[in-house]
Parts: C-alpha cells; structure tokens; sequence
C-alpha cells in the first residue's frame, strides 16, 4: 500500500518529498491517509481514496468543495491575522491539469488536502469551553457560506437528512430482510416505528415554508471540527455534504455527538446520556453567530433538532444493520445494531430533558 500511496501522491502538486502514509482518523466513509513529507519547512497531507459506493458523482462532489473552499479562503483573506492554511480546507490539484481529484486504473477516486497542523479533534466533550467553541465554529461556518455565489450546490447524497426519505428505505429493507437481522432488533425496531410522525416535523415546516433552506455542513459530528492547541476551534472539516439543507440538522447533529457522555461506538448502555451543560454552551455559541439571521421559527424548533438527528442517525445504523451492513464501516458483527443501541438511549435522555433544552434556547434567543 505505501508504494501505492506514494504513486499516488506523486500525480498531485504538492510540495516535499513523501516520506510515510498510514492510516489517519475514524471516519466511517473513506479511506484515510496520512502522509509526512521530509521536509520540515513543507506541509504534511492527507490523501484520501473517496467512497464512490456513498458519492455516487465524485466530479461534482469536487467541484462543490473547490466552489466552498475557494469562497471561505475569499472571506478569511479580508480577515486580518487568519491562517488561512489551518482554518479552511486547502485541495491540492493535479500536476497534470487543474483537477482536483486523480481516477486511478481500478476507477478509484483519490484526493488530497493540506494536513492541518497541530489540530486536536473530539469524539466527546467533556467541557464547555469546546462546547461552545463548537457551536461557534458551525454558527461561524454558515455565516461564511450564505453569500455564496452562483448556482445551488450539488446534492452530493440526494435526501441526505430528510427523515420521510430514511423511514422509507428502512421500511423496504425491513420488508426484505435481506440477512434475517430484523426478529433479533424487534424492540429497537419498534422504538424507530413509534416515534415516525413527530420526527416529519421538521420537513412539514420547511414544506410550510416557515423554515428556509440554507447552505448547510450537513455532518457536524464533534470530530469534524478542529481545534487548536489551545482548543479553540479553528475549522469544519469533511465538507462532502455542504448542500442545501435546515438549520436544525447542523445544530442537531453537532449535539448529538457532543453531548453525549459516552461514545458513538460505546459498548456500556450505562453511560449514554445527554449533557445539558455541554448542550447549552454549544447553543450559546451557534447562537452568538446566528442569533441576527434565524427566523422565530427556526429558532422555536432548535431544541428539538438534537432528538431528530439522534433519531436519523438511530434510523440509518439500524436499517445498515438489517441490510447486511453495507454503508457503515464496522468492526464486529453487532456494531451496527449497538449504534442503534446507544442512538436510542441518548433519544431517551433527550426526551427526558426536553423542557429544559426548550428553555435554554428561548432564553439565548432573547
Ligand atoms: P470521513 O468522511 O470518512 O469521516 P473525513 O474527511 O472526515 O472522512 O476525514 C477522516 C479524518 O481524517 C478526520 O476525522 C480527521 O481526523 C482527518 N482529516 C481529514 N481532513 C484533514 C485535514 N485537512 N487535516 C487534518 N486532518 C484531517
Ligand atoms: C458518517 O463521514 P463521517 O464518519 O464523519 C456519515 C454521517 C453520520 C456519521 C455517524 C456521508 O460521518 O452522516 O452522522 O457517519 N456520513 C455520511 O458517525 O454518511
Ligand atoms: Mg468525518
């Protein structure tokens, strides 16, 4: 693989002579690289072979990060004192020509990115600060993309977060079930069913037209924003679904992640619940950013935003799980229906909480 991997570094313009790749991060989508270079005055990379199972266009899944990068790199350019190397994603085109990505003999797409120095990333939060760092970091993102010119961006995965969309498909693929997993969920299995209606709530304001469509991250997990060594959040990263969506998924999602006091792969049910102080430091600071441009309506319904996202991702871990698993990275057999698991508890913790994240959000909205 190392030979490989320097073959392919060798087709980008990047500077340095490669030294090492190996595997980088936890990512559940592509495969990811790192590679040191063996100069120190040059930049370290990140080489990753994309999903082509998950992204079915990788040209226009490219050409949306270029149009996203190029216009955060504008903004951070009439900031002065930003690093615009460290708070944005920087794509490296090919030698060859001016793309942004190398198809390799076996079809494979490649691509590859500056190596954020010094970063640090979370899986979970365990204090307010990053909490609210975060929050401001996903407010900050939003800011910087609505004035983005030109056509909409791409759909990268068409229905990405509509929630009638994922209850559809996890209903053929429990009709089929294709692997005889569905008796062994059944309680989980009705957990999703009961609670299908007031999960559509979301899409039924948006469809009202109450709610607007925004540029939108669209996968906030906590480990997508990078930190400095002083834990200040220096950037989003994964921008492979930065297309039109809701508010609420980038606020939601960010929180489920976050708040959570034990991980997404966590095997102790125990330990799932919701952190409501981590939940409202991280609402303080999406806030601060957003406050002056969410409507009454997208504001109202932020609270509910974390039980939607932990409910999707509850939806979407449990019909891989029947499926045969053919989406999610996994480690062990089970792991796709203990992501269901954990998914569910934190649901049930949120519910719990629910007045209380209500009254958070009514008062920072003030
Ligand atoms: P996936 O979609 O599989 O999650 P990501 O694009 O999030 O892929 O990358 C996987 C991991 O690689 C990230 O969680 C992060 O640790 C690391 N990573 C990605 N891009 C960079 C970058 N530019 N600099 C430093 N680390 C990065
Ligand atoms: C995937 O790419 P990654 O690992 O950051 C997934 C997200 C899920 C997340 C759950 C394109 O995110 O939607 O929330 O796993 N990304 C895609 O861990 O499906
Ligand atoms: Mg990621």
């Amino acid at each position: 693989m190392t030979r490989d991997l320097k073959e392919i570094f060798s087709f980008f313009r990047a500077e340095g002579t490669f030294l090492t790749g190996d595997a980088f991060g936890s990512g559940h989508i592509h495969d990811t690289f790192r590679i040191t270079t063996a100069e120190r005055e040059c930049d370290d990379y990140i080489l990753q072979r994309l999903n082509k199972k998950v992204f079915k266009n990788i040209p226009l899944l490219q050409e949306n990060l270029e149009r996203v990068t190029a216009h955060q790199r504008m903004k951070l350019s009439m900031i002065p004192g930003s690093d615009i190397k460290r708070e944005c994603l920087s794509l490296i085109p090919l030698k060859a020509n001016n793309l942004t990505w190398y198809q390799d003999e076996e079809g494979e797409f490649w691509r590859l990115l500056i190596f954020i120095s010094d970063h640090r990333s979370y899986e979970r939060v365990d204090s307010p600060h990053k909490a609210y760092e975060g929050g401001k970091a996903v407010g900050r993102f939003q800011a910087m993309l609505a004035d983005l010119p030109g056509e909409p961006l791409h759909e990268t995965i068409p229905f990405f977060h509509n929630i009638g969309m994922r209850l559809d498909t996890f209903h053929q693929v429990l009709d089929r079930d294709p692997v005889n997993r569905a008796e062994s969920a059944g309680n989980v299995i009705a957990e999703i069913i009961r609670r299908e209606e007031q999960m559509k709530i979301i899409l039924r304001l948006g469809e009202e037209g109450r709610i607007p469509l925004r540029i939108t991250h669209n996968d906030t997990k906590f480990n997508n924003i990078l930190f400095d060594s002083n834990d200040k959040a220096l950037c989003l990263i994964d921008l492979d679904t930065v297309m039109p969506g809701y508010v609420h998924y980038d606020f939601g999602d960010a929180i489920r992640t976050a708040s959570n006091k034990a991980l997404e792969d966590e095997s102790d049910l125990s330990k799932v619940a919701m952190d409501i102080d981590i939940y409202k430091s991280y609402a303080e600071g999406f806030l601060s950013e957003t406050r002056e441009t969410l409507n009454d309506t997208e504001k109202e319904y932020l609270a509910f935003a974390p039980l939607l996202l932990t409910y999707t991702m509850a939806t979407r871990f449990l019909t891989d799980f029947i499926d045969g698993d053919n989406y999610y990275k996994i480690k062990y057999p089970l792991h796709n229906l203990q992501r269901t698991l954990i998914q569910t508890e934190l649901l049930k913790s949120m519910e719990k909480q629910y007045s209380e994240m209500q009254a958070i959000i009514r008062n920072l909205s003030k």
